[in-house]
């Protein structure tokens, strides 16, 4: 046990016992023929990935059986985190530094003549998430592991996960992602944890023993919730946590009626039917697409959630009173907040306890983490919707939201439009439920994601709500796993560092501050900038048989990675690409640079999608002209996943952060590039905020409007023909893409992404900040060219200063200060032991 753990950064052969190689060899070998039944010989890549996978999974399965027995047998409180997302990525690298086993499994695999990177190419994205909100969800899990919180998290067993991309003449085509065809080395299945999941119906009332008039859900169909659990281990794997993800199964597999009348195929498509809800996860970021099986999704996983929490309290504890003082659920945005009627409904209908009893307890169990104020984000479902499948958690809310809304008319009688503005029942056009105010009154603490946003929130679409419950909402500012983004995707800077300062920043990412000092050592700077050197030139050797033409890994490399949605503003970045492409033709002395942009678009999000072909288009232009190819390139880097990320993250020198200031609620990728030495290019928005505050504003560019200064030009009227009219470059560069230079073959193509500026009223403002984003622009380009030597001193002060945005510190304010618990061993403490 105590040989597993001893964790090891590099593969370093030379020092390891002969035993414990040929030990992994051996249950490598024995994998293979027992669990696959073949030889070495006959193993495919695939295979091997098989058995190394299962060899790993091994090591973690001992702590995580004493891990989940510790949590069954302490008094320890229980967190649980449910989230409709879990952006994992892959494990095995993951899975292999955890448990400290990278030399040792590197060894047997090249005694076998394996390569354990060519491995892990073999193993399928686990993406069962959209973007920042999902992927937040997994670096909470490491984290909660690591600091040792007892917490689980509760998904969907998505079938298919977020859809490939591939780019095909320019433009995305979605691809059926299929992650689980081969198995999944992984996870558990647990057949014997299935929870029957009801939908349609009606209530019924009637009186108890005691003469009480009480209400019961009967009739409709039910639907099997069955669980498979996911081992996710913290750093050095002394706690090993729960991923438990829901899979549907058919209640009955056959209408056995139906079946002997001999119509065999219709019994058994209803029983396909009710097995679609964990088929598919939804590929919107940042929408609401108020979709039917959506909303079964919301309810299937959160109902599936709350048995499994209850079965398990009960088990130890018998009083229902206690469960806040024994258990926190945490609800990842509105999506699972369908769990406050839910629980209530348990409560009240299966345990009987009486309302005022079953408010308190719901209000005291749950906490809801907001993510966005777009307002078409704000999830709300019509009331018929409700009426028509969740019979009785409309009631409930309607009577949660009659006894909320008399205490609104009570405490502020002449406020008659108040109760309106804050009723968990929006009347117009339809009645429907906002899901936001049922999460906000139902949970005891409402948090934000970065100080910005939680001010945004408080002033804006929660202020009536914040004035009704003052202390309710507070900042809890994102984080990310350093385990993931500078030590697993950054082996060569990671190696680095802790030649320097030792490992104990990979726990305790404070400790990076102690690189500081060594941004002033001439060898320290020159070791990191050949590290970045070496990363982009990994970077481009992988990207050379994606796209077309080699990278220059000496030019400045420019990066935008993220979901495409207007409001972070790609578009913003290409009017740059070509403004400077423009310049090239003058003959201006601009630095080379190589802007690399990946993401996704939303399948149904039409403008994000046009603004992909814009990239794709514009690439094509000036990567083929000779006059500008050598000083100029633009990639987009297609099907960005978190496997492209941790690829990216290492080679970045210039980290873009631009959407409208007050639109990105936080933001995650700033905080990977940073950690990983970019320095940022930004809007005071989100977390890029923070950031300066942390890194120094010196050290990074930032430009445009601020929150406040969008808020007032709105309400002042905002013209963006003004700011066109004014600025020639802007003109030009808008002139160009309107009048088909980049799609000369079709050159009306593109003329609707610039009508949405000019006649469209530029909803995020480019046209504003065009002018002084090119300033900034400049202010970098100066100095990565001119004094590359001080660019390396603030990366390097950059990476130093990122502590704060560790994920295992900001779990352990959650811990504290929302879920009322001690982390076991608060970060270093593995390292004192
Ligand atoms: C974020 C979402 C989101 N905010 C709806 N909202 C979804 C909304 O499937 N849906 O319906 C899915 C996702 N995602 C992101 O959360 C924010 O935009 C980022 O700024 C933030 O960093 C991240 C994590 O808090």
């Amino acid at each position: 046990m105590t040989d597993r753990r001893r964790r090891s950064d590099t593969p370093s052969a030379a020092a390891l016992p002969d035993r414990e190689v040929r030990d992994v060899q051996r249950r490598l070998l024995d994998h293979l023929k027992h669990g696959i039944g073949k030889d070495a010989g006959d193993a495919t890549p695939h295979d091997w990935y098989m058995v190394t996978a299962r060899t790993v999974r091994d090591l973690l399965v001992e702590t995580w059986i004493d891990s989940l027995r510790q949590a069954d047998h302490s008094d320890a409180k229980r967190i649980y985190y449910l989230s409709l997302e879990f952006l994992i990525g892959r494990s095995l690298k993951a899975n292999v530094l955890s448990t400290g086993v990278l030399d040792v499994t590197c060894a047997a695999l090249a005694v076998l003549g394996q390569d354990l990177d060519a491995i892990a190419e073999q193993e399928p994205e686990a993406a069962l998430g959209n973007g920042g909100l999902g992927r937040l969800a997994a670096c909470f899990i490491d984290s909660m592991a690591t600091v040792g919180i007892p917490g689980m998290g509760y998904g969907i067993h998505y079938h298919h996960g977020m859809f490939g991309q591939v780019i095909e003449n320019g433009e995305q085509r979605e691809m059926p992602e299929n992650w689980l065809a081969r198995g999944n080395p992984w996870e558990f299945a647990r057949p014997e944890v299935a929870y029957p999941i009801r939908f349609g119906g009606h209530t019924v009332e009637y009186r108890d023993q005691d003469g009480r008039p009480r209400r019961h859900w009967e009739g409709g169909e039910e639907v099997i919730a069955t669980a498979y659990d996911l081992p996710i281990p913290g750093f050095g794997a002394w706690t090993v946590n729960n991923i438990r993800l829901w899979d549907a199964k058919a209640s009955k597999g056959f209408d056995l009626a139906r079946f002997n009348r001999g119509d065999y195929i219709e019994a058994v498509r209803e029983a396909s039917a009710s097995e679609t809800i964990a088929q598919v996860l939804y590929p919107d970021d940042s929408t609401s697409q108020g979709k039917e099986l959506r909303f079964k999704q919301e309810y299937f996983f959160a109902a599936a959630s709350l048995r499994d929490i209850l079965r398990r309290f009960l088990k130890r504890h018998g009083d229902l009173a206690r469960l806040p003082e024994k258990v926190a659920v945490q609800l990842n945005d509105t999506h699972p907040s369908v769990a406050v009627p839910e629980l209530m409904r348990l409560l009240m209908d299966e345990h009987r306890l009486p309302w005022g009893e079953a408010w308190e307890i719901c209000v005291g169990t749950f906490a809801y983490t907001n993510h966005t104020l777009l307002p078409e984000a704000l999830e709300t479902w019509p009331v018929a919707l409700f009426e028509r499948l969740l019979p009785r958690h409309l009631e409930i809310i309607y009577e949660i939201n009659a006894r909320f809304l008399d205490d609104v008319r009570h405490r502020f009688p002449g406020e008659h439009d108040l109760a309106r503005r804050v009723s968990l029942i929006a009347e117009e056009p339809e009645k429907r439920v906002r899901m936001a105010h049922l999460a906000f009154v139902g949970s005891h603490k409402v948090n934000g994601v970065a100080r910005l946003h939680t001010d945004l929130m408080r002033a804006g679409i929660f202020s009536d709500l914040h004035r009704l419950f003052p202390d309710r909402i507070v900042n809890r500012t994102n984080g990310i796993t350093p385990r993931r983004w500078l030590n697993q995707a950054n082996p060569g800077l990671s190696g680095l560092i802790t030649a320097r300062i030792g490992e104990a920043w990979k726990t305790d990412l404070e400790r990076l501050r102690e690189l500081m000092p060594l941004a002033e050592e001439e060898g320290f700077r020159a070791a990191v900038m050949a590290e970045k050197r070496e990363a982009k030139e990994r970077l481009s050797r992988w990207l050379a048989h994606r796209i077309s033409g080699p990278l220059d890994p000496s030019s400045l490399f420019d990066v935008q990675v993220k979901r495409i949605h207007e409001y972070k503003r790609q578009l913003l970045n290409v009017l740059h690409v070509i403004h400077r492409y423009n310049r090239l033709w003058a003959g201006d002395d601009v630095a080379p640079r190589t802007v690399l942009i990946a993401g996704k678009a939303a399948p149904g999000y039409a403008m994000a999608k046009a603004i992909i072909r814009l990239i794709n288009d514009v690439a094509d232009v000036i990567n083929r002209d000779p006059a500008t190819r050598d000083a100029l390139k633009l990639v987009f880097v297609p099907d960005y996943n978190v496997s492209v990320a941790e690829r990216i993250m290492p080679a970045a020198d210039l980290s873009q952060q631009i959407s409208t200031a007050g639109t990105e609620a936080s933001g995650t990728g700033n905080m990977k590039l940073a950690l990983n030495g970019a320095l940022t290019i930004g809007t005071r928005d989100g977390a890029n905020i923070e950031i300066a505050e942390e890194v120094g504003e010196e050290n990074l560019f930032f430009f445009g409007l601020s929150a406040g200064d969008v808020e007032r030009m709105t309400r002042e009227g905002y013209d963006p023909k003004v700011f066109v009219a004014s600025n020639p470059a802007l003109a030009r560069v808008l002139d160009m893409i309107s009048d088909g230079y980049f799609s000369p073959s079709d050159p009306g193509r593109h003329r609707p992404i610039i009508e949405s500026l000019t006649s469209g009223g530029d909803r995020y403002m480019l046209c504003a900040d065009f002018a002084a984003y090119l300033e900034a622009q400049d202010k970098a380009e100066r100095l990565f060219v001119d004094d590359p030597d001080d660019w390396t001193r603030r990366s390097i002060l950059t990476i130093a200063r990122m502590g704060k945005f560790s994920a295992d510190g900001v779990v352990m304010d959650y811990a504290r200060e929302i879920w009322g618990v001690q982390p076991t061993h608060p970060a270093g403490a593995l390292h004192v032991a």
